[in-house]
C-alpha cells in the first residue's frame, strides 16, 4: 500500500469513478472515495499531528498498536487507522471488468476448505449480511487457514495478527445511493467486480508473513 505513514493523503482510485458501472455507480463511488476516505484520513492526520510518537508508525502499525494506547486515542486511531486501510483495502479489491473467479493457490484454498466457489460465495454473502449495523465481511488467512469474518465499525483484522485477502464494505454509504436499505443486491454486484488476481496476490503475500 503507498502512502503507509503520515502525512497521509488520499491516493487516486486506481481505476475511474465509473469504471465498476453497472455494479458499484460513480456517484456512490465519488462520495465514497472522496467524502468518507477523505475524513478518515484528515482526522488521522490530525490525531498523528498531535501526537508526534506515532507520526513514524505505518498504516498497519497504527491499527497494530491502537489496543495498547489509553482508551480515548486508543478508540479514535482505531476508528480513523481503520478508516484508512480499510477503504484502501476494499477500494483495491475491486475491478471491472473482473476475473470470474480465482485461479491459483488461493482458488485450490478455497476449494480444498470450502468445497466450491459457489460454497465460498454463499458463506461470505451470509456473513456480509450478518453484519449488525456497520461494518466489513473480510476472508483472511490466520496462519494456518482461510477464515471469513466480519468486524464492526472501522475495526480491522490486521489487530487481531490476521492477514487481509478481501474485503466488502458494508457500511450503508457503499450501497445506499443504488440498492436503499438492500444489502443483498449490494454484496450480489460486489460479487461481480471481485479483483481475484488482487485477492491471489495477497493471498501469496500472508502465507510469506503472518
Ligand atoms: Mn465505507
Amino acid at each position: 500500500m503507498e502512502n503507509n505513514r503520515y502525512p497521509f493523503v488520499n491516493t487516486p482510485l486506481p481505476y475511474a469513478y465509473d469504471a465498476l458501472e453497472p455494479f458499484i455507480d460513480e456517484k456512490t463511488m465519488r462520495l465514497h472515495h472522496d467524502k468518507h476516505l477523505q475524513a478518515y484520513i484528515d482526522n488521522l492526520n490530525a490525531l498523528l499531528r498531535r501526537h508526534p510518537r506515532l507520526q513514524k508508525l505505518t498504516l498497519e502499525q497504527l491499527i497494530q498498536c491502537a489496543g495498547k494506547l489509553p482508551r480515548n486515542l486508543g478508540t479514535y486511531l482505531r476508528n480513523n487507522a481503520g478508516g484508512v486501510y480499510n477503504h484502501r483495502f476494499f477500494f483495491e479489491g475491486l475491478c471491472n471488468p473482473a476475473p470470474r473467479e480465482p485461479s491459483g493457490p488461493l482458488m485450490e484454498q478455497i476449494i480444498r476448505q470450502f468445497g466450491s466457489l459457489e460454497k465460498f460465495r454463499s458463506a461470505f454473502s451470509a456473513a456480509a449480511l450478518s453484519v449488525f449495523g456497520s461494518g466489513y465481511a473480510w476472508l483472511v488467512w490466520d496462519g494456518c487457514k482461510l477464515r471469513i469474518l466480519t468486524t464492526p465499525n472501522q475495526n480491522s483484522p490486521l489487530a487481531q495478527g490476521l492477514c487481509p485477502i478481501l474485503t466488502l464494505d458494508v457500511w450503508e454509504h457503499a450501497y445506499y445511493l443504488k440498492h436503499y436499505n438492500v444489502r443483498a443486491g449490494y454484496v450480489e454486484d460486489w460479487m461481480q467486480v471481485i479483483n481475484w488476481q488482487a485477492a491471489g496476490q495477497n493471498f501469496m503475500r500472508c502465507q510469506k508473513c503472518v
